[in-house]
């Protein structure tokens, strides 16, 4: 387990301090995912000249607001003047585009690299960067995952993060599909912009 020593003033305190502002948010099992998001972060950010400092934070941070009440996020929605079209989804939209508004303002983080990969860690984006790619992904993998695909999952993308995005995208695109879940528009332009592309 790595515990790296925050340098950069990216959250303004030491990773300690990050973990028990995210702890008092957090049921135990959540926050413990949280710890599995960042270690399985600072890998595939070792491996993809990633920004390790950022790998942590974004991985510690990605699910923050995750156990808020709705009512939090609707007041957030509107007091930020966010895409009302959002007030049409739920939690899992929510935690992650409207929860890096509440990590901003509480937690006092501004780097939008670290934002983005929280904004678009349950959907993706048609454009990611590296961080948001490796947080994508992390999120997918880490280790207490387990469901049929989640070891090619983790092959694939130990070879070729972005290959490792594609298959997420397919893959969350056809469980809303076989479910007949609401399909945020960002999760299909993801799928557009990264599964033919790496068709062979
Ligand atoms: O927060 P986590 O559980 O760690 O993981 P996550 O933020 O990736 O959320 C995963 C859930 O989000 C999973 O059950 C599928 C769901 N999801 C992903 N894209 C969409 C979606 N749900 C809806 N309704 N629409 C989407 O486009
Ligand atoms: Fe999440
Ligand atoms: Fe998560």
């Amino acid at each position: 387990m790595t515990e790296l020593t925050y340098q950069a003033n990216i959250f303004p305190g030491t990773r300690q301090e990050l973990l028990d502002r995210i702890s008092q948010q957090l049921r135990p099992k959540r926050f413990h995912h949280v710890l599995r998001v960042e270690q399985t972060a600072l890998e595939l950010a070792a491996k993809n000249d990633v920004d390790l400092e950022r790998a942590s934070i974004a991985g510690l941070v990605h699910d923050y607001a995750k156990q808020r009440p709705d009512e939090d996020f609707i007041a957030a929605i509107k007091a930020y003047q966010l895409n009302p079209e959002l007030l049409h989804y739920g939690n899992a939209i929510w935690h992650g585009v409207v929860g890096a508004e509440l990590i901003k303002r509480e937690l006092h983080i501004y780097d939008e690299d670290i934002l983005n990969a929280v904004r678009h860690h349950t959907t993706g984006d048609v454009y990611m960067t590296p961080l948001e790619q490796v947080i994508y992904m992390a999120d997918y993998i880490e280790p207490a995952r387990d469901f049929p695909g989640v070891a090619e999952a983790r092959q694939v993308t130990a070879k070729d993060l972005g290959a490792g995005v594609a298959f997420q995208a397919q893959h969350t695109l056809q469980y809303l599909i076989e479910n007949g879940l609401p399909v945020y528009p960002k999760s299909l332009a993801t799928y557009n912009a990264w599964v033919p592309r790496y068709q062979n």
